[in-house]
């Protein structure tokens, strides 16, 4: 491409393709340094035991077997616990965590005690080798009999399983319901999941001769966890380098700070040598945090006619057994959302966080907003039915708005932009609508076994993490800024260091297509580095759809800088003033005289060589931009799903599913289709497959991937992705994130058609993952048959 073309808007092949296609990659696991030490953790079988004895004496016995320990030993290496950023409240019971617990286990896969030796087989022999006397405890799973009176305690010293509650109201919430003629009221039940990325965890720690140290790990957040580490270990801030290397997906997973990153580096510092973990997939399941897992009451109160004046939600949350990182503030990240892309004048809110003996919970792609989601385009529906008016209709009568410009929403939120009808209409059409409505038709009147069934989702999303102000205001206790620098080098190429650690999301090519824009310049020229908290040591990491509205405006920002000290060398050059020079894609020229013209490149020369630069002027072209946003993005968008449910079988196979989404500005045509794809699968994996089941004592019986269902390519449909473009307000590219639209917008289609499909017979509610036997079996209540 010549470099006078724009690359933004254009499907540029990804730049870090052949790296990871080829095989090349190195991710954490294919680290090696000179005299590692492999590490284990012993992990407690039991959901819920005091821990009265650890022997690791049969473990230190095992050949290659160097050390061992209990989390007694180590009570006095720490300077703090894992680190919790997000204490929602002022009274929250926020227990102390640390990195292997010194009392009792609170949950199956619980670090108990962790067995370093010369390789991973003689840590993993060590690890079978060491004894733990456990005296089992009563154990809750079931958030409402955690709340029960008589409950077995996760956390003795609180006298309660309660964590916290939270409330967020807008407006005369009680008058609007006390009101309204007609008033919905739903429960939903939003199961457990398991993030289950490619790449399980993994750790490298090394103590370096200077005496700092160097930690590898698969995370999204390399600078928090540099923090996290100085906090929780009492080494100097300046002597950790965290880094990121190839990171194989994470979907929240990894926006954490784990015990196994403590721990690696305790040890390393204790024993001098540097020393890796390997997480397993079933360790996987068990101690790295999973996702969702909520009940939910959901309330609408509407005039005769459907239209909507309040909201009400009251959301129990379950914690699982400790607080993580964001483990308390991850659902209020939907808090202002139980409204979607609806108006109104009164919103209320509540969330109850619960303690169980379940791993622990924490973000996974959505965090928080599929569940608002998911509670509002279902209630949605349920409220047409009510008020007898079609689904399409009833979205229509009560869209927020339509404007290019901000609009106020029921959560108290200002959208930056959005035309929700104009987004139907073209899903409708895309769809085709009538006639998929004409062939439902025609099938129930034959009687047909196997039916059709349409559902929606209109669905808003609030993301861009964050506004910092914002994040203070919730208690959350990091910025949400994000930051890059760019170094044009003497010879015209480019070095980006950028402050978000991409894991799958393609930073590099995105990035480099902003600033080949912005300086005039090929992709090509162009190189990214990320996740170092040495090269690229400003930065908040990647979650939240925040990496293209928050650090690509970085980018920009730091190209304009860029364009701005170049502009005054080239002034200073040519011999005019600084505003007598114009400047279009990569060359600065004179205003009427263009023969008389500077390239970006010659620029960055003479910036270099500093012979002859305007007095005063700093030498070298390269700048940093710090961008913190004023507002968050508001990404949204109309998906319709159409299935074919067996009524024989309860079998649900998607026929169509469409996806018309409004992400503003489009940078990468072809990445944003693929996070889109990537995510409305991972939604339709939550509305038809996906559960993590505890039995009554604790065990995850979901604890493989033979038993917890991932679909394969073949158990989904081709999506057929499409957009609508409208600008965000709240950047200046225009843009607003994609990496979760998907899996927020597409479990309440999909369980919408279900029911849609299965309405004629009866069938108004449908319970999550909506498993054969799950349908099978509402079919029959339905029926009267029974079914239970
Ligand atoms: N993009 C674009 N134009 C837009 C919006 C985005 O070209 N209007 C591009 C961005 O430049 C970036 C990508 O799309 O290359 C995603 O951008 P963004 O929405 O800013 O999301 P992040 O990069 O911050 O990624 C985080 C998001 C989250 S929160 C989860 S969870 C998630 C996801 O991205 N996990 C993923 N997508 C994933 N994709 C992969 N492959 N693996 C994961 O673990």
């Amino acid at each position: 491409m010549a470099v006078t073309e724009r690359y933004v808007g254009t499907a540029v092949p990804r730049k870090e393709d052949p790296e990871l296609l080829s095989g090349r990659a190195q991710y954490t696991a294919d680290l090696a340094v000179p005299g590692i030490l492999w590490m284990e953790v012993v992990r407690s079988p039991y959901a819920h035991a005091r821990v009265s004895r650890v022997d690791v004496s049969g473990a230190l016995a095992v050949p290659g077997v160097v050390a061992a320990f209990s989390g007694q030993d180590l009570a006095e290496d720490w300077a703090g616990p894992l680190l919790m950023a997000w204490p929602v409240t002022e009274d929250i019971n926020n227990p102390s965590h640390w990195p292997l617990t010194k009392d009792k286990a609170r949950h199956q896969g619980d670090g108990v005690a962790v067995v370093i030796a010369e390789s991973q087989e003689a840590a993993r022999d060590g690890a079978d080798a060491v004894t733990v006397d456990y005296e089992e405890l009563p154990v809750v799973t079931d958030m409402e009999n955690a709340l029960a009176d008589g409950a077995p305690l996760v956390h003795d010293e609180f006298g309660t399983n309660k964590c916290y509650t939270w409330t967020l109201s807008n407006g005369e919430v009680d008058r609007v319901f006390a009101e309204a003629p007609v008033v919905v009221k739903e429960r939903y039940v939003i199961q457990r999941q398991i993030p289950t990325p490619m790449e399980p965890r993994a750790v490298l720690a090394q103590p370096n001769p200077q005496g700092d140290f160097t930690l590898w790990s698969a995370t999204q957040i390399p600078h928090i966890v540099k923090v996290a580490m100085t906090l929780g270990l009492g080494i100097p801030e300046q002597k950790i380098r965290v880094i990121a290397p190839k990171v194989g997906g994470g979907f929240g997973s990894k926006l954490q700070v784990y015990a196994e990153e403590m721990l690696s580096l305790a040890l390393a510092k204790r024993l001098g040598r540097p020393i890796k973990w390997v997480e397993t997939r079933s360790e996987n399941y068990l101690a790295t945090h999973h996702g969702r897992d909520q009940i939910q009451e959901m309330e609408l109160a509407a005039d005769a006619d459907g239209k909507i004046h309040g909201y009400r939600a009251r959301i129990m949350t379950n914690m699982g057994a400790y607080l993580m990182i964001i483990t308390p503030g991850t659902p209020l990240l939907g808090a202002f959302v139980y409204c979607g892309a609806y108006g109104g004048e009164a919103y209320h809110v509540e969330f109850t966080g619960v303690f169980t003996n379940t791993t622990p919970t924490d973000a996974y792609r959505g965090a928080g907003r599929p569940e608002a989601t998911y509670a509002i385009e279902r209630a949605i529906d349920a409220l047409a039915r009510k008020v007898g008016k079609d689904p399409i209709e009833i979205r229509r009568m009560n869209f927020v708005g339509s404007s290019d410009g901000t609009m106020a929403s029921p959560g108290g939120l200002t959208i930056d932009s959005g035309h929700y009808d104009a987004t139907l209409d073209k899903a409708l059409e895309l769809v085709d609508y009538d006639s998929v409505r004409a062939e439902q038709k025609a099938r129930r009147e034959r009687g047909d076994a196997k039916v059709l069934g349409v559902g929606f989702s209109t669905y808003l999303e609030m993301c861009g993490l964050a506004p910092s102000r914002i994040l203070g205001s919730l208690r959350y206790a990091a910025g949400g800024w994000d930051a890059a620098t760019i170094r044009v080098l003497p010879t015209g190429k480019v070095t980006l260091s950028i402050g978000t650690t991409p894991h799958g999301q393609g930073h590099e090519t995105t990035f480099s297509q902003i600033l080949a824009d912005d300086l005039g310049l090929s992709v090509d020229d162009i190189d990214v580095v990320w996740g170092d908290t040495q090269l690229a040591p400003l930065g908040m990491d990647t979650y939240g759809s925040r990496s293209l509205a928050i650090g690509g405006i970085a980018v920009h920002r730091a190209a304009q800088k860029i364009i701005d000290k170049a502009r005054k060398i080239a002034a200073h050059e040519l011999e005019v003033a600084d505003e007598d020079v114009e400047y279009a894609s990569g060359t600065f020229s004179v205003k009427g005289a263009p023969d008389k013209a500077k390239t970006v490149g010659e620029l960055a020369f003479s910036a270099w060589t500093a012979h002859n630069l305007p007095d005063g002027m700093e030498p070298n072209l390269d700048e940093t931009a710090v961008y913190d946003s004023s507002n968050f993005v508001f990404p949204y968008g109309a998906h319709i799903c159409v299935v074919e449910v067996d009524t024989e079988t309860g079998q649900v196979g998607i026929q169509k599913y469409v996806a018309v989404d409004d992400v503003g500005t489009v940078i990468n045509p072809q990445i944003v289709d693929g996070q889109v794809t990537g995510g409305v699968i991972q939604g339709i994996a939550e509305a038809l497959f996906e559960e993590a089941i505890y039995d009554e004592n604790g065990q995850l019986l979901t604890s493989s991937l033979t038993n917890y269902e991932v679909p394969a390519a073949s158990d989904v449909p081709s999506i057929v992705v499409d957009r609508y473009v409208t600008p965000s307000t709240s950047n200046e590219l225009g843009v607003k994130g994609v990496g979760e639209t998907g899996t927020i917008a597409s479990p309440p289609a999909v369980i919408n058609a279900v029911i849609d499909a299965l309405e004629h017979l009866g069938v108004t509610e449908m319970a999550r993952p909506a498993t054969p036997e799950r349908v099978w079996r509402a079919i029959q209540q339905a029926k009267g048959g029974g079914g239970k």
